[in-house]
């Protein structure tokens, strides 16, 4: 009997700096209403979906950056978020600014959690890769500071059998790196769920803003098609505090196709019906890494973080 999992991508449009949580709650319930009338038994938003992407903004003081973090999940303002998809019998990963006092001190980080059709937080993800720079650009329309308000995660990367199927997160720009969804496929991921926010265009100009879209299809394909694995990107897009997003939600297969789109840069569902035994035809062939590996020729992966030139 083949696995068949419905997976919804509920992609956003643009968070007001302004709008309440309780605001951007009742859109995802929203967002989760749709997902269930089309099947879907596992929801994905996008990372730190529950405010406008406030690492664009220089800060200073600190109880005005914390003012951005939640120091409880759920909360008051997401509860109803949890209510809901128990009451429909649905699970959900969600992105979001994570503040908690760890071995005795405050710790802050871009987080996704998976919740299980009961309400129960059953996974956890901090994000690893954390782009942009921690420094005052000063005069640009934008600023990226992912690296002032965030730690790098400490979780690594891990599997979670649920809703059975094996089922990994990562967020945003880890998708870039093929590590990410190695170190996933090494734990026989099927499914990878993330979220996004990036903007078409970087604080500074960028060779490469053009291919914004292509980049983001590339990377989510080729992690797919090279763990074969499904993975499932899903936005926060559109124009948000003059800062535009990319939308471009998308589900990929295993074979590295994309079987679902959003059409929108607004808030939508994509949905698509997981064959997780697809999973298996390229993780028993091509991709087998127990026959084709050959781990004594990777150690520069994990004991190199810079490209040094031969010779130096
Ligand atoms: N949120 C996030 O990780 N965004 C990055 C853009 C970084 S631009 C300095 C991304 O990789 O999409």
């Amino acid at each position: 009997m083949s696995r068949t999992l419905i997976v919804a991508g509920a992609q956003t449009g643009p968070i007001a700096p302004d709008e309440s949580r309780r605001h951007v709650v009742g859109r995802l319930i929203e967002l989760l209403r749709a997902a269930h009338a089309r099947g879907a038994k596992l929801v994905v938003f996008p990372e730190l979906v529950l405010t406008t992407f406030f690492p664009r903004y220089w800060m200073e003081d600190q109880a005005e950056i914390d003012a951005w973090f939640e120091s409880e999940m759920p909360n008051a303002a997401t509860m109803p978020l949890f209510d809901e998809a128990v009451r429909l019998g649905m699970g959900f990963t969600l992105g979001y600014a994570e503040l908690v006092r760890e071995g005795g001190r405050t710790r802050h980080f871009n987080t996704s959690i998976l919740v299980d059709a009961h309400g129960k937080i059953i996974g956890r993800y901090r994000k690893v890769h954390l782009p942009g720079h921690s420094d005052n650009l000063g005069d640009v329309p934008y600023q990226h500071l992912e690296k002032k308000y965030f730690e790098p995660g400490d979780l690594g990367f891990p599997v979670w059998r649920a809703f059975d199927a094996n089922l990994g997160m990562a967020i945003c720009n880890d998708r870039r790196w093929p590590e990410t969804y190695r170190v996933m496929g090494l734990q026989d991921v099927e499914v990878v769920m993330l979220g996004y926010n990036t903007p078409l265009r970087g604080p500074l100009p960028r060779q490469y803003d053009h291919l914004a879209d292509f980049h983001n299809k590339l990377s989510m394909q080729a992690g797919a098609y090279q763990n074969s694995c499904y993975v499932v990107g899903v936005a926060k897009g559109g124009l948000e505090d003059n800062c535009d997003l990319l939308a471009g939600s998308i589900i990929c297969a295993p074979s590295g196709e994309i079987i679902a789109q959003a059409m929108t840069a607004g808030d939508e569902v994509i949905t698509a019906a997981l064959d997780l035994d697809l999973c298996r035809i390229n993780k028993e062939a091509v991709f087998n890494f127990a026959a084709h590996r050959r781990i004594e020729h990777y150690g520069l992966i994990s004991s190199r973080t810079g490209a040094v030139p031969p010779g130096e």
